[in-house]
């Protein structure tokens, strides 16, 4: 027990990609959970808060030296390029995903850290996964660069665990959404965009269809999830590559139709552009039954409920 005690004491926390949407709600949560001065934030931008880092996840010999300098045992690798914007640029997101990954293993085995974690992505699967209630195993054929380098990482994390003894832990995170970080460069961004603009302009121009289901969660549901996974005791995780975890699935017509609860005349466009195509390759809802079973999840947030705190929570542009 003392023993224990003193270890989580000296817990240091680095995480990469800090500033972005997840990334900066995790701090906090982690920050909560285990006192400011266990958590090192690192991003490519520099920042103010206390700890931070600046970190280009590319530059292993930095990572290393702040392994060293704060004697980091886990690390949240949360640097990467989502789904759309790697459309864009193929082999910049290949690189950023892959290479920071790999990195951040080799450092791992190399200094003996006690956790790894890194997200996946419902971007592992493809046209041909079953679409309704995607199982933990099944076909996964994910066309996009991205869902091709979470693919890869994830069989690397499993590689790793078996071979070296790296504790590295995943979640296949459904669209992510929060009031206080904008996600960048995603498919599922409209989720978060339809309640800025709501609150903002009344109106939404929406890049999906009315009718695309896809799994999304709320962001406290989200860091919930992680900080659990990671504190579940080693012999509970069974699953090495990533875990489905889900919360809602919903259109934007439904999700237009819970705002319109709160916002009467909030009016809806769809314009459907190049990541309608990426959407349907995605599942529209997820299994994740291994995930509660083995470590007890379950989400807290409803569609309505999310509405009613985003639109409450979202700050109005300031009128010039
Ligand atoms: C994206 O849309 O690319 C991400 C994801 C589902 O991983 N939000």
């Amino acid at each position: 027990m003392e023993h224990r005690k003193n270890n989580q004491k000296m817990m240091k926390i680095l995480v990469t990609g800090a500033l972005g949407q997840l990334g900066s709600e995790l701090v906090t949560g982690l920050r909560e959970e285990y006192g400011v001065d266990s958590v090192i934030p690192t991003d490519i931008r520099p920042d103010e808060q206390p700890n931070f880092e600046v970190l280009d996840v590319l530059d292993k010999k930095a990572m290393e030296r702040l392994i060293v300098k704060h004697g980091v045992t886990q690390i949240y690798h949360l640097a990467a390029m989502l789904s759309a914007r790697g459309e864009e640029m193929p082999s910049k997101a290949w690189r950023l995903n892959i290479d920071s990954l790999v990195s951040v293993l080799e450092l791992a085995e190399k200094h003996k850290l006690d956790r790894i974690y890194w997200p996946s992505s419902i971007a592992v699967f493809g046209p041909t996964s079953p679409k309704e209630n995607t199982p933990q195993d099944c076909i996964m054929d994910p066309n996009t660069i991205y869902g091709i380098s979470k693919l890869s990482g994830e069989r690397l994390c499993e590689y790793v665990f078996n071979k070296f003894d790296v504790d590295v832990r995943s979640l296949r995170y459904p669209g992510l959404i929060g009031y206080k970080a904008l996600p960048g460069g995603g498919t599922t961004d409209y989720a978060v965009d339809i309640y800025h603009k709501a609150k903002g302009e009344g109106k939404f121009s929406c890049f999906l269809t009315a009718d695309t289901y896809l799994p999304m969660m709320y962001m406290d549901d989200a860091v919930r999830a992680t900080i659990s996974l990671m504190k579940a005791p080693k012999e509970n995780i069974k699953v090495r590559t990533s875990y489905n975890i889900s919360a809602i699935s919903f259109s934007p017509a439904e999700q237009a139709a819970s705002i319109k609860k709160m916002i009467p005349e909030f009016d809806i466009t769809y314009n459907p552009d190049s990541r309608q195509q990426i959407a349907e390759s995605w599942p529209s809802s997820i299994d994740d039954s291994a995930a509660r079973r083995d470590w007890g999840w379950k989400e807290e947030y409803d569609l309505d409920k999310m509405t009613e705190i985003m639109l409450e929570n979202i700050e109005t542009p300031v009128s010039h």
